[in-house]
């Protein structure tokens, strides 16, 4: 028997998609920077049928590349060639609200907004956000240890993770759903499954840490002369609002290519080098403390040129769409190098003056667009026009990894940076994860060639 007609015994005919039409969107990422053919994209309905997908892959010797709502970011989520594409989109239960403890179980395959939907009627709300919000699923999250615009103040994903169910490679289930406040029974397997980006198991289910979700929300919009009056003003309301949560940077040259592409006219009157938005949620209204606060903040540095703040939903969509479309804005000019670095705050004016000519010493004439989340520190560098697109990653990477930096904040190693892991990880380190990787995955059956080079 072949390899498919076991799987369409094992989960139905109907989801063992083979027909290169089909497969197509499973194939290629939203970035068009990877692609690759899959053998067939299996469609599981539940864990049960996730642990026949991977004991029949297993038993043909064919490996397996789990895909959420594909929008990961370095080539962890598409084949590169004949692998079986196991597409969470079926796992998509919600469990009941917990209002007691704060938590919810969903499966992998829910969406950020669709978890936002599940609970934010209850009065309660998910920590992660980020543009991708409509497609990328939770387990998508949870593998890549996700971050976005809320890590000010919920931090990554990791920190909302309670409890996960998942499927090791050789079909067996480990389930930590239970989440009981207290727990010290041995090893924390949900969080080295946490930010393991699908080599160690399959994720299918999640419990996931609650907040309370705030009613009122005010977004303020600087624009600066320098960075370094982008991490003093930070810091500055930071003591001033405990209701901050996002603090996102982006620059002259970003901003220009997202008007651009939107068409909106300029937030703030005239050209500045460097722009902060910053966000704060409550469930009393902001805007006098947040004024006071800017108020403050703004005598006590000088560099802040201008401000314009949105409080109600329309003014503050308008103002997140500035940040937000960065994305899309680049997509559509073409397909960029896609870097999400960390730099210590200490050297971030420096790194952030240094990256483009960094770039150009391997591809002159191209475009270094730089924006991010400014509290991390974490550097979304995206280069377009570039030829050599490896030389612009070995590059960029060596230069993060001399500031002592992080060679990827947010995004995951995925296939994108694997060869550069060393860069910040240490032989001892790496040696403890190919043990773990060699110990769970014996046969190479999961997302192979993900975080470790080749
Ligand atoms: C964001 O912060 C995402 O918007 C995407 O992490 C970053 O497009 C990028 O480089
Ligand atoms: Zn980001």
């Amino acid at each position: 028997m072949t390899l498919e007609t076991d799987l369409r015994d094992a989960i139905g005919d109907k989801h063992v998609l083979v027909d290169p039409s089909v497969t197509a969107s499973y194939e290629t990422d939203w970035t068009r920077r990877f692609a690759g053919r899959a053998r067939c994209v299996v469609r599981p309905a539940d864990t049960h049928e996730v642990a026949s997908v991977l004991q029949l892959c297993g038993r043909h010797g064919v490996t397996v590349v789990t895909q959420g709502g594909n929008t990961g970011l370095v080539g962890g989520g598409v084949p590169t060639g004949g692998e079986v594409v196991l597409s969470t989109s079926r796992l998509r239960h919600t469990g009941p609200v917990d209002t007691v403890s704060g938590q919810v179980t969903v499966g992998a395959g829910v969406t950020v907004t669709g978890l936002q939907q599940a609970v934010r009627p209850m009065g309660l709300d998910f920590g992660v956000d980020f543009a991708a919000r409509d497609s990328a699923t939770i387990g998508g999250l949870v593998s890549t240890n996700a971050g976005g615009e809320r890590v000010l103040r919920y931090g990554s994903t990791r920190q909302q993770v309670v409890g996960l169910e998942a499927v090791l490679a050789d079909g067996s289930v480990v389930s930590r759903l239970e989440a009981l406040p207290k727990d010290n029974t041995g090893y924390d397997l949900v969080g080295l499954l946490t930010g393991s980006e699908g080599t160690l198991a399959v994720i299918t289910a999640v419990r996931v840490r609650l907040w309370p979700l705030f009613t009122h929300r005010t977004v303020a919009l600087l624009a600066l002369e320098t960075t370094s009056d982008a991490l003093a003003a930070l810091a500055a309301l930071k003591l001033r609002l405990v209701s901050l949560e996002a603090a996102e940077l982006f620059l002259a040259d970003g901003l220009a290519l997202v008007m651009g592409h939107t068409g909106l006219p300029a937030p703030i009157p005239g050209d500045h080098p460097a722009y902060l938005l910053v966000e704060c949620a409550d469930r009393v209204d902001l805007g006098d403390a947040m004024l006071k606060a800017l108020e403050e903040v703004g005598a006590l540095v000088p560099g802040i040129v201008d401000i314009v703040m949105g409080d109600d939903a329309r003014s503050r969509a308008n103002l997140w769409r500035y940040r937000e479309a960065h994305t899309e804005s680049i997509n559509a000019i073409g397909i960029p190098v896609k870097l999400d670095v960390a730099v210590p705050h200490a050297q971030l004016e420096r790194a952030l003056q240094e990256l483009p000519g960094v770039v150009a010493q391997v591809a002159p004439g191209s475009r270094t667009i730089v924006f991010g989340h400014l509290h991390e520190g974490n550097l979304h560098v995206n280069v377009l026009g570039a030829n050599d697109h490896h030389a612009v990653t070995d590059v960029v990477l060596k230069y993060v990894a001399s500031l002592r930096g992080s060679i990827s904040a947010e995004h995951g190693v995925g296939r994108a940076k694997s060869e550069w892991l060393s860069l910040t990880r240490s032989p001892a380190e790496i040696a403890a994860m190919r043990s773990i990787k060699a110990a769970l995955d014996p046969g190479q059956l999961l997302n192979p060639g993900v975080i470790f080079p080749g």
